[in-house]
């Protein structure tokens, strides 16, 4: 951690939020999340800001659903990036574990450096995650951002990548893959294209998986995924952002600190 962190009280009402960002500073000293990261993160909790820094009903559904498609897959692979690996490792192990999922390091701004570095943080949980040895490619993606390996991304059915761009999203969407995204901007071209669009915070996102992971079994499985509907998701992100924001616009107390 940098010095900031012995100067964040844990009565500060932003802490949590102040802490994830002094973890993403830290992993970006470390070598481990990439410059384009930190604005990544940014863009991140301004969405979070406008949605209310809280998981929604329309989340919850959303993280209920991946989690049902998860289960019900062949080969289900989570792809960790360097803002993944910053906030969440732990949690995507846990997740991995209860759904069997293997976990992929694949980066949009790779260097052989930040993926070792990588696969060294997730060893410290017990895990061998892929990625490090890519054998194969994405179709339609210029060269680097393409690799993955054959045993995980290339041939799996269903796939969570969290904080994805667009490009690769859609890419992999074009392989056939049913796509799951963790991203807090329901209007990112991710957002868009994914099968599942959970518009919630990544680390509150996984531990509502973890948790809906311990009680879906593939018998319930199909009865939730048959309701489900991402568009009307998508729909309802947005209007609950709208509707938010006019009551704060309208409400003379609530703008007051
Ligand atoms: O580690 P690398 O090299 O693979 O690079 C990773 C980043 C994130 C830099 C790369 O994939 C990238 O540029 O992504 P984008 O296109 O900036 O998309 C990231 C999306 O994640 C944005 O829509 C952000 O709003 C969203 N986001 C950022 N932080 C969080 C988040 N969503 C959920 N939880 C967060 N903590």
């Amino acid at each position: 951690m940098s010095n900031l962190s012995i100067m964040i009280p844990k009565s500060h009402p932003r802490y949590h939020s102040l802490m994830k960002r002094e973890k993403l500073i830290e992993y970006f000293e470390r070598g481990i999340v990439a410059t384009a990261g930190l604005i990544a993160h940014g863009r991140g909790e301004t969405f979070d800001y406008l949605l209310g820094e809280r998981t929604t009903k329309f989340a919850l559904e959303a993280e209920r659903a991946a989690v049902a498609k998860m289960i019900t897959a062949k080969n289900p692979v989570i792809s960790v990036n360097g803002n993944v690996t910053a906030l969440a490792a732990k949690e995507v192990v846990k997740l991995s574990r209860l759904t069997n999922a293997k976990i992929e390091v694949n980066l949009f701004y790779r260097t052989e450096e930040r993926i070792k570095k990588i696969v060294k943080e997730f060893e410290k949980y017990g895990v061998k995650i892929l990625g490090d040895k890519p054998d194969a490619l994405i179709p339609r993606l210029e060269h680097k951002r393409a690799l993955c390996t054959t045993e995980g991304i290339y041939s799996s059915d269903v796939v969570l990548v969290p904080l994805e761009d667009g490009d690769r999203a859609q890419a992999l969407k074009k392989m056939g893959k049913f796509v799951i995204t963790i991203d807090l901007n329901p209007l990112s071209r991710t957002a868009r294209a994914a099968d599942i669009t959970i518009v919630d915070e990544l680390t509150r996102a996984l531990r509502n998986m973890i948790e809906f992971s311990r009680v879906i079994t593939k018998e319930n499985s199909e009865k939730i995924l048959s309701n489900y509907r991402n568009r009307e998701i998508l729909s309802r992100a947005l209007t609950h952002i709208k509707e938010r924001l006019e009551k704060l616009a309208t409400d003379s107390q609530a703008l007051r600190v």
